[in-house]
């Protein structure tokens, strides 16, 4: 493959030796110069996108750091480098990354290589706008007024006159429903700060949930102690009379419970907490739901798996959602929504004047960015628009559809072979848990001993796989047990086969072990 041999990106001889300096914009002259050398850009992406999507290809070629360094020249150089040079330094980069979109990539909630959302974003990058005014970014504003009220819709029919941004992934997006929940409570908060808090606020998250809502106890004053670990259950949901009982426990100290997560994909399980049984809870308490659905939100697209899991989402407060994840939208791509109109612009408002002034020629409401503590935002909306585009919402439903359907493949063929795989429950998403049983621990009844050998090979078979560059499977462990593996279907690509192809590749690489 042309990837894995950079010296065949060859600049024609006229402007191989240019420099930065020699091109767009500082010589019009060299227009064309500066086209063959974005061509030449285009063709080592083309051809990594080609072994993304080549199965014969490696998903990675794994080195360690100290190797790395030697094998890559990483420095900053005194005198600028040539075109081709530079070239030469983008095929090599793209020769050692991992490739995120391989079929037999199942490490992270976000894999594959949505093409038309790839497209989305290199037109982005070519725009190069800001999101925080109008002004600058027309377009791309309306767009995301259009998207991100055709997402609240599907959260629910009373949410279309709400408001949501898109965040910088979903743990700002966590922390701007925390922010919001803070304002509606304690509006003078913004400009008084701590002082007008006659009490310890705390919130509520269960044991399962993304680390960023314990984050934002931290970061917004209330201290990780003050961030409430309700329990879960053996599935990994948050059990509702836990809650209530921990909401009590600390009203009685005088504390102010203001704040509940309900999280809607559990990042290693895959779990959906119970939300209506949490909204009522959170309605006789009179705390603020948020539903972190980043994992999970994709859901939403189905009729079929929408319920029971995401049912009651349209009671909550404030949803995160991050197309990036199950959607397939490139990296990153993350919203924040909210049933209520004007609390983001409240909340976060600065008017700093040189920048939103409220003289302009166009209606200021359309500038979006004084409504987040970020100043500057990165274009995440056309990439998803583009995408929707393509799909339509039914294409997304299929797609959502197909994920969880292969995910019952893959549960079935590893209950097809108990002697080699331990599933440890059945998944409610695309999260598969399992243990690999080597060959010396398959006669050997399941007991928690067997459970700590087993938790031991994952590290092991797990740098197997890096190291032969053919598969690529998670494993943490959990509160209830040791290492486990968590495979996630995210991609388009995957298939069939490639599920086939990781059970007995795991078993090829650990049969020994
Ligand atoms: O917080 C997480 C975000 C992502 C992701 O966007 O791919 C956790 C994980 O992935 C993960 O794979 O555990």
């Amino acid at each position: 493959m042309a990837s894995s041999n950079s010296s065949n990106y060859k600049l024609n001889a006229a402007i191989e030796k240019l420099s930065c300096t020699d091109i767009l914009p500082y010589k019009l002259e060299n227009t064309e110069a500066t086209c063959e050398f974005l061509k030449k850009v285009v063709e080592v992406l083309l051809d990594f996108v080609r072994s993304t999507n080549n199965r014969n290809e490696k998903i990675l070629d794994f080195h360690h750091p100290e190797e790395m360094q030697k094998l890559f020249d990483f420095s900053i150089p005194d005198q600028g480098l040539s075109l081709q040079q530079l070239i030469h330094d983008c095929a090599t980069t793209l020769k050692y990354q991992v490739k995120t979109g391989h079929p037999r990539f199942f490490n992270q909630l976000s894999c594959g290589l949505d093409i038309i959302s790839m497209a989305g974003e290199w037109l982005t990058a070519t725009a190069n706008t800001n999101m925080f005014t109008y002004e600058i970014a027309p377009v791309f504003i309306l767009m995301e007024n259009v998207v991100m009220t055709h997402m609240r819709e599907i959260i629910g029919p009373n949410w279309k006159k709400g408001d949501s941004i898109l965040a910088p992934g979903g743990s700002i997006s966590n922390l701007y429903a925390f922010l919001a929940a803070r304002h509606k409570m304690f509006p003078n908060y913004k400009e008084k700060g701590i002082a007008t808090i006659q009490g310890q606020l705390v919130m509520f998250t269960s044991d399962q949930s993304h680390y960023s809502v314990k984050s934002c106890a931290s970061v917004c004053g209330l201290g990780t102690d003050n961030c409430l670990m309700v329990p879960s259950d053996i599935y990994g949901r948050m059990i509702p009379s836990e809650l209530e009982r921990l909401i009590i426990e600390r009203r009685n100290r005088g504390h102010i419970p203001f704040f509940v997560c309900c999280t809607s994909g559990t990042t290693v399980l895959g779990a959906f907490d119970p939300i209506n049984e949490i909204a009522d809870i959170c309605h006789k308490y009179g705390l603020w739901l948020h539903v972190d659905a980043a994992w999970g939100g994709g859901l939403l697209l189905s009729k079929k798996y929408r319920h029971p899991r995401l049912t009651g989402v349209e009671r909550a407060d404030s949803v995160t959602w991050n197309p990036h994840k199950l959607m397939g939208a490139l990296l990153q791509c993350s919203t924040i929504h909210f049933k209520e109109d004007g609390l983001l612009m409240s909340c976060n408002q600065m008017s700093a004047d040189y920048l939103f002034m409220q003289d302009k020629l166009y209606d200021i409401r359309y500038d979006t960015g004084d409504k987040v503590i970020q100043c500057g935002r990165h274009n995440d909306i056309f990439k998803l628009w583009l995408q929707w585009r393509a799909k339509g919402d039914e294409g997304f439903e299929k797609h959502m559809d197909r994920l969880m359907e292969l995910t019952e493949y893959m549960v079935k063929k590893i209950k097809e072979q108990p002697d080699k795989f331990h599933l440890i429950m059945e998944p409610e998403l695309v999260n598969v848990s399992f243990w690999y049983i080597p060959t010396r621990l398959r006669k050997v009844a399941h007991s928690p001993a067997r459970e700590q050998e087993l938790g031991k090979l994952c590290p092991v078979l797990k740098a197997r796989m890096m190291q032969s560059g053919t598969l690529m499977v998670g494993y943490q462990p959990d509160d209830r047990r040791p290492n486990f593996f968590r495979n996630i279907i995210s991609s388009a690509a995957v298939t069939e086969q490639d599920v086939d192809f990781l059970l007995s590749e795991m078993d090829r690489l650990g049969h020994d072990l």
